[in-house]
């Protein structure tokens, strides 16, 4: 048991002890003249801390500092502002243990995996100093003699950036470290379930930030309700918004950012299926479907949803789950061997008894779980529902620890089921056929953005480009080349020499005739 003291050593080592400002501009905090804005524990239901909100006024002020600051930030050479990134790898690195536990106490995740969280961000810190190196546009061969054709990417400018509370940190860190060092500022706007954890974050980015006279490049604008977010949607000083959480904010965001011709980069909900064939290592396949269904109290967007297990081997593999899921401690996250946390919030509880409810009516067996724990906080039993793929409540996406579990004969029934829903984020196949893999990525398997073998739907490393299709929005974060999406693209052609040939061959004497030849045809005799 950790007592109250501790944590309030923690939440004083992090700066977010007593009420505070929930704006800033990188070197200082500022004083918001919002309304307050109060951070619950969700495992007690008791106040953690309090945070004063960005009035608009507040958020107009933020927006123009990152213009301003924009001005500069594009002409600092990318490896330098990567050396920016790199220290504030270095000072999350160092309080890497407190702010994993700030994760813990504000979202409720378990200590391994708020401290996972943290790792992430460092990460990709590391992922974006090498990439400031590497901003790389290709060469291409020009048709033209003496023409060198090319093209460079260029900063865009101020980034909106609108994360949700179950990755409080690690989501603003794939976001603010490659646009950093792709030259554009970050107007952060977090959840207004997690601001205690984001004004920790800025804190931290702060005393970088004001060791190199930096501001305006890490702003922070906390809201207490969605309108923030519609105002950085409306906000034409902002090219690109970035957004990631359900699937109806980021349709408003979308379609609000397209109407000015904005860019956004939406990463939303999931409603993710996994597949477990007859050649499955089943042993390795249980291990891994508990984890992705109730891991994180079933509260990632990579969250496993939807089990499709071959008929052969589905009353045997359900069985085997249900006793893994009644060996799986639920309480207090800070406390060692527990693996499942609360929800964020009485909302979220309800939201999940009334699905429970829904399946039921709907003709949905519970094999494990379904209620609420009798105590303070927002804990619920991770739940095991045997279903059909005809029940309407299995397309839903319920951000809980629901798994609905059904049975295929065909692969490509499975694959079938699996691509069904309108989200297409994350999805897995266990199965040690190498068929049934290869079929499963093929262009007529899974229709997601992230699709596995042999491991689960979540817990997606930070290297690859993270993101999903159809109603998951399209966008892509985090790894690979997704750093494309916060720059702008420039074909830049170049005569070095006296004559000006045009492409396709066109001819435009001025004063002559005007006709078109192919530039490769062989001379006329
Ligand atoms: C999310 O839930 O929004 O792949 C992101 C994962 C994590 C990210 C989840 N790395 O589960």
């Amino acid at each position: 048991m950790i007592d109250r003291s501790l944590f309030d050593e923690v939440l004083d080592r992090l700066g977010v002890g007593e009420v505070c400002s929930g704006v800033s501009t990188g070197a200082a905090g500022r004083n918001a003249e919002g309304e307050a804005l109060v951070s619950i524990n969700p495992s007690t239901g008791e106040p953690l801390g309090t945070v004063t909100t960005a009035s608009v006024e507040d958020y107009d002020r933020i927006v123009e500092a990152s213009s301003r600051a924009f001005g500069e930030w594009r002409r600092t050479p990318p490896p330098a502002r990567g050396e920016i990134i790199r220290r504030i790898g270095l000072e999350l690195r160092a309080n890497k243990a407190d702010l994993g536990l700030l994760v813990t106490l504000e979202v409720g995740k378990t200590r391994s995996e708020g401290e996972g969280e943290v790792q992430e961000m460092i990460d990709m810190c590391d992922f974006a100093v090498g990439l400031s190196r590497q901003l790389y546009g290709l060469t291409m061969a020009s048709e033209r003699p003496q023409h060198r054709m090319f093209e460079q990417w260029h900063p865009l400018g101020p980034i909106g950036l609108i994360t949700p509370f179950n990755f409080p940190v690690a989501i603003w860190a794939w976001n603010a470290a490659i646009a950093a060092v792709c030259g554009d500022p970050v107007v952060w706007k977090p959840s207004p379930l997690a601001p205690l954890t984001a004004v920790a974050v800025q804190k931290i980015v702060e005393r970088v930030a004001a060791a190199s006279e930096l501001e305006g490049v890490f702003n922070l604008c906390i809201g207490r309700d969605a309108e923030l977010g519609r105002m950085m949607a409306k906000d034409g000083r902002l090219p690109l918004v970035s957004a990631t959480g359900s699937c109806e904010m980021g349709r408003s965001v979308g379609q609000t950012v397209a109407a000015r011709l904005g860019r956004s980069l939406l990463e939303l909900g999931g409603n993710n299926a996994a597949i477990v064939s007859e050649a499955a290592n089943l042993d390795l396949a249980l291990r891994a479907v508990v984890f992705a269904a109730a891991g994180t109290a079933g509260q990632r967007c990579t969250t496993l949803r939807r089990l499709f297990v071959h008929e052969s081997v589905a009353d045997a593999f359900v069985d085997r789950l249900r006793h893994a899921y009644e060996s799986i401690r639920i309480g207090d996250p800070w406390e060692e061997g527990v693996l499942v946390g609360p929800l964020i919030s009485e909302r979220a509880v309800e939201r999940m008894l009334s699905a429970v409810e829904k399946s039921r009516d709907q003709g949905g067996e519970i094999v494990s779980g379904g209620k609420r724990l009798d105590r303070a906080g927002f804990f619920v039993e991770p739940t095991i529902i045997r279903a059909t793929p005809e029940m309407s409540i299995v397309s839903e996406e319920t951000f809980a620890p629901i798994l609905y579990v059904m049975t295929y004969s065909s692969l490509e029934e499975a694959i079938d089921g699996q691509n069904s829903v309108s989200p297409g984020l994350s999805s897995a196949i266990f199965t040690d056929r190498v068929t049934e893999a290869e079929r499963f990525l093929s262009p007529e398997g899974s229709d997601c953005g992230i699709a596995n073998v042999n491991t689960g739907t979540s817990g997606a490393e930070i290297g690859g480009a993270f993101g999903g299709e159809k109603d998951t929005g399209g966008g892509r974060e985090a790894g690979s080349d997704a750093w494309k999406a916060y720059m702008r693209r420039q074909t830049c052609s170049v005569n070095y020499g006296d004559d000006l040939p045009l492409a396709q061959g066109v001819e435009f004497e001025v004063g002559g005739p005007t006709r078109v030849t192919s530039p490769t045809a062989p001379p006329t005799p």
